[in-house]
């Protein structure tokens, strides 16, 4: 490895691993970016620097002291989630997109876990908050917030999607959005709560009861009917996010957690639990969150997010400034386990190479990988391909809408392909 004038390497020294530059993906940990910053070259800093040495302004006076409740740098500002339009006839109903393209690791910050709500963020006074545990149970039991915080808790890394993400890809044409617009209503943090096993327990399940019925506090009332083997293997009742009780967005103060589901059966504000035969047919579930096939039969109860990734950076609606070397980086994760691996191919799928894995591989959790890739100023077609625990690969668009047909609008999850021009723009495509 030569290092060239600038503080970068020679392009026909990299190990190419796939079509169109891509690159061994330890070439980043090794050198670091050819071309990207700014290099540390001597005459920066050594001996012959032939001018004073600049002390930044920040570095002559004290800042300001210690501050009560923290908040971003200023620098930040462009991190913000997304909203849609409101609906009139719709009162608080909509959602709020985390954004994707700016962030790193695998934690979404409080302030910008994606939203969605039914009938917008109910003011819940923790202090008259109950939780009611009823129906085919020995004993019905009513919590308060006091109560539920002297239980044991258990603290997961999970991540949340709502089942409508990426669902314009289900479009025709290709939508001109970005990471955040297209698939931004996926977010993961930190959930800290008690296993619903030992609030179930306490309760005494009665062997008729196969499902729970859990109940909303928000003007919506959103229902969802949870099978009771799932509520008895990983659900919680979540009462902290990332370290800080649950955000009012979030349910504040407890929702209900069902790791690597559809969003919508995490009810926020969860006021009540009732343990019944059958499921309680809700209009989350009849109505809508059902998918319609192809032959006109909808799926009910299709619970499990699909295995999927998706590259943040470079993403849609950015552009590459000049050639060179940049880090592809991206997320990736799965409903039925952890992320085992991640390829990515710079060729629309005709060559691929595997990323590095940056992050925990978590059941049910964000992963985090990169790979670095050369532009070389030509056309390009960006995508990854996520493989989990269970040896599910993730699908291309082609075989997703196979299977799915078109007329239903959840579950998308097939191969995010991110077109590049001769300009270095880059758009949402279909191969
Ligand atoms: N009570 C209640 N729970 C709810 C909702 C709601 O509107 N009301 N929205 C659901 C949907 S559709 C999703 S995708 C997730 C979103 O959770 P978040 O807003 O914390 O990201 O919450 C679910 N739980
Ligand atoms: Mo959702």
């Amino acid at each position: 490895m030569t290092n060239t004038k600038n503080g970068g390497f020679m392009s026909d020294e990299l190990d190419r691993v796939a079509g169109n530059g891509l690159i061994n993906r330890r070439h980043l940990l090794k050198v670091g970016l050819g071309g990207l910053g700014t290099a540390l070259a001597t005459n920066t800093f050594g001996a012959d620097a032939g001018g004073k040495l600049q002390i930044p302004q920040w570095s002559q006076q004290p800042g300001p002291g210690t501050s009560s409740y923290g908040s971003p740098s200023s620098f930040t500002g462009h991190l913000q989630r997304s909203a849609g339009t409101p609906n009139p006839i719709y009162p608080g109903g909509g959602a709020s997109r985390s954004p994707l393209q700016h962030l790193q690791g695998t934690i979404t910050p409080n302030s910008l876990h994606f939203e969605r709500h039914h009938s917008g963020v109910p003011a819940v006074d923790p202090a008259q908050h109950k939780l009611v545990i009823n129906g085919l149970v020995d004993q019905p039991l009513m919590f308060s917030y006091e109560d539920l915080l002297k239980y044991p808790m258990v603290s997961k890394i999970y991540f949340l999607e709502c089942s409508g993400n990426s669902g314009t890809l289900y479009g025709n044409t290709p939508a001109d959005g970005s990471a955040q617009s297209i698939h931004g209503l996926v977010s993961c943090a930190e959930w800290t709560g008690i296993p619903l096993s030992t609030l179930l327990d306490e309760a005494g399940v009665k062997t008729e009861a196969k499902w729970i019925a859990a109940v909303g506090a928000d003007g919506a009332s959103m229902g969802r009917s949870v099978p009771l083997a799932k509520a008895l293997d990983d659900v919680m009742v979540a009462l902290y996010q990332n370290g800080e009780p649950i955000r009012p967005e979030q349910g504040y103060p407890m929702r209900l957690f069902v790791p690597g589901w559809e969003g919508n059966i995490s009810v926020k504000w969860l006021t009540q639990l009732k343990l019944t035969r059958e499921a309680s047919q809700f209009r989350d579930e009849t109505s809508k969150y059902t998918d319609t096939m192809t032959d006109r039969r909808s799926l009910q109860f299709t619970f499990p997010m699909g295995t999927k990734s998706l590259i943040t950076s470079p993403s849609g609606q950015m552009s590459l400034p000049h050639k060179g070397v940049y880090k592809v980086t991206g997320i990736a994760w799965s409903g039925a386990g952890s992320i085992r691996r991640v390829e990515v191919s710079a060729d629309g799928g005709r060559s691929w190479a595997d990323a590095m894995i940056e992050s925990h591989q978590s059941d049910k959790a964000l992963a985090r990988f990169s790979i670095p890739w050369q532009w070389d100023g030509g056309d390009g077609i960006l995508q990854s391909r996520a493989t989990d625990s269970a040896g599910n690969i993730q699908p291309s668009r082609d075989a997703h809408l196979a299977e799915r047909g078109l007329i239903s609008f959840y579950h998308y999850h097939g191969i995010q392909s991110w077109g590049i021009n001769t300009e270095g723009e880059i758009k949402n495509v279909y191969t």
